[in-house]
């Protein structure tokens, strides 16, 4: 078969002749011109803005083309030179994840703390860390917001390599990103929360308190 059909583009040249051939040869290749392109955005909305010092707002993007997932961060509202966990939250049975709303502040306290948010958003996922693939929920390499308090983060992954990150941790057979949710955690060490306020991993409620979260749709 791709012998036949490269006996007839050969051909086809031929026939069209060497300036023809010449721009074609200069246009090649087509997959390039034509490469598969994805994406998927989040449009990020205050959440306990409340308690948040600010409304954080801001736009998640994750551009996928061929293997290379390219993720984008920007969010502004947020205190200067602070570090923000961010992650995709999503469900290990394929349920389709949402952002919470103050109905899911399920013990009344005024606060959907990150135990709440995860009845409808599912567990943190993915952390959209100096290397997302590698899954590490605690870590030091979340973005650092800007002395304007903005996030702005961009990092190209490995579609294929994130998938089977996913698939042997998690057990999700093929990670769809339209099932997740963006979520944007934190507000001052100092803040004082109720009790009542849960938290997950061991850090303080402060840090996991969900601030900022936006359902991921194709475009
Ligand atoms: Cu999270």
């Amino acid at each position: 078969m791709s012998l036949i059909m490269s006996q007839t583009s050969g051909l086809r040249l031929l026939l069209m002749g060497a300036p023809a051939a010449f721009l074609l040869m200069v246009m090649s290749p087509f997959s390039q011109v034509y490469a598969q392109e994805e994406v998927y955005t989040a449009e990020l909305k205050p959440v306990n803005q409340q308690v948040s010092e600010t409304a954080p707002v801001g736009r998640a993007e994750f551009r996928l083309e061929d293997d290379a997932l390219t993720i984008t961060v920007t969010a502004s509202n947020l205190k200067p030179d602070t570090m923000y966990l961010q992650h995709l939250h999503g469900f290990m049975n394929g349920d389709d994840a949402a952002c919470a709303t103050p109905e899911h502040d399920l013990n009344n306290d005024g606060i959907i703390d990150i135990k709440e948010a995860e009845q409808v958003s599912g567990m943190d996922m993915i952390p959209i860390t100096d290397n997302p693939v590698g899954l590490e929920i605690i870590t030091d390499t979340y973005p650092v917001s800007s002395s304007e308090g903005v996030i702005q983060y961009s990092r190209t992954v490995s579609m294929s390599e994130l998938k089977n990150s996913v698939k042997n941790r998690y057990g999700v057979d093929d990670l769809d990103l339209e099932d997740m949710v963006f979520m944007l955690h934190g507000v001052s060490p100092d803040m004082a929360l109720p009790d009542s306020v849960k938290s997950a991993h061991g850090l303080p409620p402060q840090a996991t308190l969900p601030i900022a979260c936006g359902e991921i749709q194709e475009r």
